[in-house]
């Protein structure tokens, strides 16, 4: 793996370290990032963290909603600008890499650090907050759904998507 890409994993798994049991600071009502509808699929919270400069890859957090009555399988990310958007899975601190992700019925699964999230490899240009991404997710019957996600300081990210 690319030797940022073992960085920001560690970062991430710091940051799951750090947060924990720590309440942040009051959380708006209404969500940060990104949102949309595929199927019976909502997405929300769709949110990049800044990469540290000189870095040409990052991660992306989100949350996933199953309210239908049969499994949605998300099976090709994209964004415009990046060369490869990969799903990641850390289990015991090791990051592996998922060809897709089931999401059973009535289920809510968070792409966050410490578990599933999505790492995009090769940026086209520099990342700063502020910028907005064009995040499209494909489901194994052929739907796309194309979201645009803010850019935020890791934090901001982090916390949108508890
Ligand atoms: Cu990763």
């Amino acid at each position: 793996m690319h030797t940022w890409l073992r960085l920001s994993c560690l970062m991430l798994t710091l940051a799951l370290v750090s947060c924990g049991g720590k309440s942040s600071s009051s959380r708006a009502d209404s969500p940060i990032g990104g949102s949309g509808s595929v199927g019976s699929l909502r997405i929300s919270q769709v949110v990049i963290p800044a990469p540290p400069p000189g870095a040409d890859a990052t991660s992306a957090f989100l949350v996933v909603e199953n309210a239908g009555d049969t499994s949605v399988v998300i099976d090709g990310v994209s964004a415009d600008g990046v060369r490869a958007v990969r799903i990641h899975e850390t289990i015991g601190g090791q990051m592996q890499r998922l060809d897709q992700v089931a999401v059973p019925p009535g289920t809510r699964i968070r792409f966050a650090p410490g578990g599933i999230h999505l790492m995009m490899e090769g940026l086209a240009g520099v990342l700063s907050r502020g910028d907005t991404v064009a995040l499209s997710l494909t489901l194994t019957t052929g739907e796309t759904m194309t979201i645009l996600a803010p850019v935020l300081r890791y934090g901001e990210a982090v916390r949108a998507v508890q």
